[in-house]
């Protein structure tokens, strides 16, 4: 783990197992560039709404045990992932912390509702009809928010409240969950650089 310098809210992540090998870029404070590939081209077009509808500028190059299955390569890319947003965010300091976001696509509309509070939970409730979308089994969508979450130190809950297609499902709270990222990064001049928390500290040793 790689952390930017003072002021800047970067992180690079490497991780290498018998399982998976990735690299992590991720910049909170990006325009939007996204430069995913995992090898499960689902999964990828899932990411890729990670940086287009949060802002960020993220790169992720991922290779995974896809001769066993998709868990290896999902799980770890969302350990990674949260890695990265933990490390970015440092301390904490001046973020507006808190923020949701309801999405819609097409017939599918998803909630994300999320807390940068130091602690990793997910509550995940997203019923999808079948066992696959494209090459992803969506048992994974659910196991890569919570991956997420934990190693990321953010309270992410997510529930569909619509939804036909297992694919508008899945894309709809992937967005929702990029623009609650979004709000919550974001720095409030008003904060002063303060940690938003009447404790005094988000971060977790
Ligand atoms: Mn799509």
């Amino acid at each position: 783990v790689t952390t930017g310098a003072a002021g800047e809210r970067r992180a690079e992540i490497a991780r290498e197992t018998r399982e998976t090998s990735i690299r992590l870029l991720l910049d909170l404070d990006g325009s939007g560039q996204g430069a995913i590939g995992t090898g499960i081209g689902m999964f990828d077009h899932l990411l890729e709404q990670i940086p287009r509808h949060g802002l960020f500028d993220l790169t992720i190059e991922a290779r995974g045990d896809l001769h066993r299955d998709a868990h290896h390569t999902v799980e770890d890319v969302g350990i990674c992932l949260g890695q990265a947003f933990n490390s970015a965010l440092g301390e904490r300091r001046g973020i507006v912390r808190m923020a949701h976001a309801i999405v819609p696509l097409d017939e599918a509309l998803t909630l994300a509702a999320l807390d940068l509070s130091g602690r990793g939970f997910a509550a995940i409730e997203l019923p999808f009809a079948g066992e696959r979308v494209g090459d992803l089994p969506t048992q994974m969508i659910g196991h890569f928010l919570q991956s997420l979450a934990v190693e990321a130190r953010l309270n992410l809950h997510v529930r569909s409240f619509a939804g036909e297609n297992d694919h508008h499902r899945a894309e709809s709270a992937f967005k929702a969950v990029a623009r609650a990222l979004a709000a919550a990064t974001r720095i409030d001049p008003r904060m002063a650089g303060d940690v938003p928390s009447t404790k005094g500290a988000l971060e977790h040793s």
